[in-house]
C-alpha cells in the first residue's frame, strides 16, 4: 500500500489540530487478494480512498476536462440554456430542491448513453463530440466502479464476484455524472495582484471570510463515487473520529467514495464517507467530475446473506424508494436513519 503525503486535520468547530494522516492508496496493478483486502480495509476505516494504476486513459480524462471547462467558459446567459439542473442539466448555486445553496456551477447528467446524446446539444456546438467524449469517460470510470466492487466482493470472501457490479452494470442502472466548478477564492491577504482580481471573469471581490463552502457536507446516496479534480484542492473528509481531513488534489488519479447505499448493502460494515469541498485561497477554479454509480430504481438494496447479517441493521429497500426520500431532504441530512430496523 502507498500512503499519501500527510495532511493536517481540522476538528468540527474549527480547532485546528495536526497529525499525521495519508489517504488510503490502493494500486489496482497489484495483487488482486492485496488490492482486495485493502479496499475493504479503507471502506471500514474512512469510507474513502485513491486508486493508481486504474487503467483510464489520460487522453479520456484530457478530453472531458477540456468539453467541460469550454462549456464554463461560455456567457451565463449561454450556459443558462442547458439548466435548471431539475434534476439535470446546468445548476448555479443552488443544489437539489430544498435550499441548499454553494458556490459552485456545475453539470448534472444522467450516465446512460441515450440521455447523453439527448442532452448534449445543451452543452456544445459540436453535440456529437461532447457526446462521444462524455460517453467515453462514463464508460471508462463506470468500468473501474465493477472493477473495485469485484475486488471488494473478493475482500469479502463472497463467492459470486459480481454480487455488488452487477448492479451497477444493468443496462437500466441509474448512476449520473457530474462536472463541479468552484470559482477562484481571493481572501484579503492575497489580493495583492489586483489586475488579476479586476479581470476575473466571475466579478468576484476580496471575501473577507478566510475560506467559502463550495459544496456542503453531505454523503452520497449511491452505492460509489469516482472523483478526479484538476490540482486545485478544497477537498475534505470527516473522518470516525471527528476530524475534518484536507484530501490533497491529485489530477491523474482517482478518489472512491463509499455511498450510503453500499452502507446498507454491507450492513453497516461499510460507511458511506461525509465529505465537503470549501474553498481556500485560489486563482484558479476547481474542477471536478464524478461518477455516482447506482443500481436500477426497481432494485433492492439490502445486505446479501454472505455478509455477516446476525442482525439486519436496515430495512429492504428499493433504489427508487430511497431517492424519492434523499431529494425530499436537505444535503447534510442521513437519509440511511429513515430506513433502519428499530
Ligand atoms: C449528492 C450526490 C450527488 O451530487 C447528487 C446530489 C443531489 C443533487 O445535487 O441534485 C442532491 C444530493 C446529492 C443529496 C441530497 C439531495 C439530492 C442534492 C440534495 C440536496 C446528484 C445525488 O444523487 O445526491
Amino acid at each position: 500500500m502507498v500512503v499519501a503525503t500527510p495532511s493536517p486535520l481540522i476538528r468540527r468547530g474549527n480547532k485546528k489540530k495536526t497529525a499525521a494522516f495519508g489517504v488510503p492508496t490502493i494500486d489496482l496493478s497489484d495483487d488482486k487478494s492485496i488490492a482486495s483486502e485493502m479496499i475493504v480495509k479503507a471502506c471500514e476505516d474512512y469510507g474513502f480512498f485513491k486508486v493508481i494504476n486504474h487503467g483510464v486513459s489520460k487522453k479520456v480524462i484530457a478530453r472531458m476536462e477540456r468539453e467541460a471547462a469550454d462549456f464554463f467558459s461560455r456567457p451565463v446567459s449561454e450556459k443558462g440554456r442547458a439548466g435548471p439542473a431539475a434534476p439535470f442539466g446546468y445548476g448555479s448555486k443552488n443544489i437539489g430542491f430544498n435550499g441548499d445553496k454553494g458556490d459552485l456551477e456545475y453539470i448534472l447528467l444522467e450516465a446512460n448513453t441515450l440521455s447523453l446524446s439527448q442532452r448534449a446539444k445543451n452543452f456544445s456546438n459540436d453535440p456529437s463530440t461532447f457526446s462521444s467524449v462524455t460517453n467515453d469517460y462514463v464508460s471508462a470510470v463506470r468500468k473501474l466502479s465493477c472493477d473495485i466492487l469485484e475486488l471488494v466482493a473478493e475482500g469479502l470472501w463472497i463467492e459470486d464476484n459480481s454480487i455488488f457490479s452487477k448492479l451497477i452494470s444493468d443496462s437500466h442502472n441509474d448512476s449520473c455524472f457530474r462536472v463541479n466548478h468552484y470559482p477562484p477564492f481571493i481572501t484579503p491577504n492575497n489580493d495583492d495582484n489586483q489586475d488579476e482580481l479586476n479581470n476575473n471573469h466571475w466579478g468576484l471581490s476580496p471575501n473577507p471570510s478566510k475560506s467559502r463552502v463550495g459544496f456542503g457536507e453531505h454523503t452520497d446516496p449511491q452505492i460509489l463515487t469516482i472523483l478526479r479534480s484538476n490540482d486545485v484542492s478544497g477537498l475534505q473528509i470527516y473522518t470516525h473520529d471527528g476530524f475534518w481531513i484536507p484530501v490533497p488534489p491529485d489530477p491523474n488519479e482517482f478518489f472512491v467514495f463509499v455511498g450510503d447505499s453500499f452502507q446498507a448493502l454491507t450492513n453497516g460494515r461499510f460507511t458511506s464517507v461525509r465529505h465537503r469541498v470549501v474553498s481556500i485561497n485560489s486563482w484558479k477554479s476547481r474542477m471536478s467530475m464524478m461518477y455516482f454509480a447506482a443500481p436500477a430504481l426497481g432494485a433492492w438494496i439490502s445486505a446479501p446473506p454472505q455478509i455477516n447479517n446476525i442482525t439486519n441493521i436496515y430495512k429492504p429497500f428499493k433504489w427508487g424508494d430511497f431517492k424519492q426520500i434523499v431529494y425530499s431532504l436537505r444535503l447534510a441530512d442521513s437519509r440511511l436513519d429513515y430506513f433502519k430496523n428499530h
